[in-house]
């Protein structure tokens, strides 16, 4: 069973996203502040709509934490969503014996039957037998990884005391790609975190930005690649012994189920087809008791296991199927032929699908690093990490 587990719940236009996490032992100090900053770098981006001019994502601690520490119980995180208040009467829990007509014409304009290709719409409708694709929209919308986004800066938290910590970079707008990359980590890191499109070169930036002006201008929306990179994990998180152990497919899982995610990579990812097994393995050297490698193709992980070297996670967003420019579809109203259903959305959000990225992962490595170390506090947690370390 994993050890660090939770669920989440609410739509998009509903009163507040939530999430109960399960399994974080006593003694962590966790801050609110410091998930909100989290939540503003998911909101930021060049390219994102008019919600994330409404929302200002804050996080409320609910339970589970006391004077700044965790104490063992589960934590409840709560976002309100500021953008109910315009969607009370379409968005209520409660059935309205006796709407107004004003309500009835309300939630008549944000119904809708005109599929869009590319997103959830058809298939949820067929599955939970709605006539309504609002129904389909509100939950498979992309607003429920601002919850993910608090759940993952819980993770990062957690993993910031044992030293790991991580971050995201935007490699690819339409196809505009990232040729150079700044020498270090710490320079990628910090390039991307001043760039609105989180990528760590400002020429690349500056034709990133024009692309997603192009595609806005036309009604067009542009998909894109990033990366997540994690370093100073200890050696032999995950497992060879089953499928499921594996910590490169766990991450790839994590990742693949953000929405729009369509391919993810580890390490030289799909370059692996080409590269001979002499370019392809990261040979390992020795110098004054220290193992170390000269390359890092692996991605960190061999035989689905952490092997010391940082872990690097590529994902590939498509571009966001809805759209102004209007897609032929079907109305399942009457199953004749029609336009896309378009409401206000993102023309590119790659750069905020790289900071879900980044929670996601360190959500997977937070509960593989918790499973490897057992443990129910801090102090003890800490004491079996030290001996993990001097292995
Ligand atoms: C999102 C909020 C949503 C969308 C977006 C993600 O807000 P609204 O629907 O009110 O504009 O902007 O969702 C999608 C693009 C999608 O296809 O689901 C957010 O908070 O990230």
């Amino acid at each position: 069973m994993n050890k660090f587990r939770f669920l989440t719940s609410g739509e998009s236009h509903g009163k507040c996203l939530t999430a109960i996490i399960e399994g974080v032992p006593a003694g962590f100090r966790i801050k609110s502040s410091v998930i909100n900053e989290d939540l503003a770098r998911r909101q930021i981006g060049y390219g994102r709509g008019g919600r994330m001019k409404i929302e200002k994502d804050t996080v409320e601690i609910k339970s589970g934490v006391r004077f700044g520490k965790t104490t063992g119980a589960p934590i409840c995180l709560e976002i309100k969503n500021k953008d109910y208040e315009n969607w009370q009467e379409v968005m209520n829990v409660e059935k309205q014996d006796y709407p107004t007509e004003e309500t009835l014409r309300r939630i008549e304009e944000k119904s809708f039957t005109t599929v869009r290709p590319g997103h959830a719409d058809y298939a949820g409708s067929i599955k939970y037998n709605f006539n309504d694709l609002r129904n389909v929209l509100e939950r498979s919308s992309a607003r429920k990884t601002a919850i993910e986004v608090a759940i993952g800066s819980v993770a990062k938290q957690i993993l910031k005391e044992f030293g790991i910590s991580g971050f995201s970079h935007v490699i690819q707008i339409g196809n505009v790609k990232l040729d150079f990359y700044p020498k270090t980590y710490t320079l990628i890191k910090e390039k991307a975190e001043q760039s609105d499109v989180r990528c760590a070169d400002e020429l690349t930036s500056d034709r990133m930005r024009n692309a997603i002006d192009e595609a806005a201008a036309a009604g067009d929306t542009l998909g894109g690649k990033f990366e997540v990179i994690f370093g100073n994990l200890p050696i032999g998180l995950g497992s060879y012994v089953h499928w499921d152990r594996a910590l490169d497919g766990r991450l790839a899982q994590a990742v693949m189920s953000i929405p729009a995610v369509k391919a993810v990579e580890i390490g030289a990812g799909t370059d692996a087809a080409y590269l001979k097994g002499s370019q392809m393995h990261d040979e390992v050297f020795i110098s004054k008791k220290t193992v170390y490698r000269n390359t890092n193709n692996a991605g960190g992980l061999e035989g689905g296991m952490t092997n010391g070297e940082a872990v690097i996670v590529k994902g590939t967003m498509k571009a966001i199927p809805t759209m102004r420019k209007a897609l032929a579809t079907i109305d399942i109203n009457n199953m004749t032929p029609a336009s896309a259903h378009f409401e206000r959305s993102d023309t590119c959000a790659v750069p905020a699908c790289a900071v879900v990225a980044e929670a996601r992962i360190a959500i997977i490595l937070a509960d593989a690093l918790l499973e490897k170390l057992g443990g129910d506090n801090f102090e003890e947690i800490k004491k079996r990490f030290e001996e993990l370390a001097k292995k």
